[in-house]
């Protein structure tokens, strides 16, 4: 019964139908605007996903209108379907296409991450410490300078954020960066960020940390260099010592970039 399928016809209305779907959900700006040097390969990978699930999508669609369609029981026909015990070659293509497809996206991912975590010579280091329901930030020099509510980053310079969490989890989110990490009691977890648009974004806490969660958010300000030195230079306070305690304490974890040659 496989055999009389028209599949040629098939497998072209499955094409015609995922790129009318991908004409349509390609060009939707998902993700609003990037201001970081991830954004790129985020967004471009997020396309080639959306491109696959619409293949998937059309694939299931035609398969199943066709079998709606083709194989309807006539009005009045009580008879029992033929029976059947299994199509070896359907089965071999419905394994081995969604393997290939899998293995694809796993593939490719990888290769984003390598990219947007690929160490850069002179990062600068940014701790991150996240508590119910606020956000605090130290910087080096000074001994630490600290900052409340309020991150700053130069433009053009890849930053190292080192994130503590001194309560519950939490997770470090600037959507313009397309970076997103947990923050974890116990561990520093590390993201990687190059911000390449100056301008005024929101941090916002995107795990579910309690009744404050909602508003856990921070200002966070892209400059240029020299501004942002001066920026530092002009905090009054130092990271109090319980927050450096997070920062002696905590076991490093990840990421060892890809690229760095670690886990
Ligand atoms: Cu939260």
């Amino acid at each position: 019964m496989f055999g009389r399928l028209p599949i040629a016809k098939m497998f072209a209305a499955t094409v015609a139908l995922t790129v009318v779907i991908s004409a349509v959900m390609v060009p939707i700006n998902w993700n609003g605007e990037g201001a970081s040097t991830a954004a790129g390969p985020i967004d471009t990978l997020l396309d080639v996903m959306i491109v696959l699930s619409a293949f998937v999508f059309a694939l299931v669609m035609v398969m199943l209108f066709y079998a709606l369609w083709k194989f309807k029981a006539k009005p009045g026909d009580e008879s029992d379907g033929e029976p059947i015990h299994g199509n070896t070659r359907l089965e071999v293509a419905w394994t081995l296409i969604p393997t290939i497809i899998v293995l694809f996206g796993a593939g490719y991912s990888w290769a984003v991450l390598d990219e947007i975590e690929d160490p850069a010579p002179n990062p600068l280091k940014v701790q991150v410490f996240s508590q119910q329901f606020a956000w605090s930030f130290g910087y080096p020099g000074k001994g630490e300078a600290w900052s409340e509510g309020e991150l700053h980053v130069p433009l053009g310079r890849q930053v190292h954020f080192k994130m503590h969490a001194l309560d519950v989890i939490h997770s470090f989110w600037v959507p313009e960066w397309r970076i997103k990490k947990d923050n974890v009691p116990g561990i520093t977890t590390t993201a990687i960020v190059t911000p390449d648009k100056p301008g005024t974004y929101q941090l916002i806490c995107t795990e579910l940390c309690g009744f404050g969660h909602s508003t856990m958010r921070a200002v966070v300000v892209v400059e240029p260099p020299a501004e942002f030195r001066k920026w530092v230079a002009g905090l009054e306070d130092k990271v109090p010592a319980p927050l450096m305690e997070a920062v002696v304490q905590d076991t490093e974890t990840d990421p060892i970039p890809l690229g760095a040659g670690g886990a």
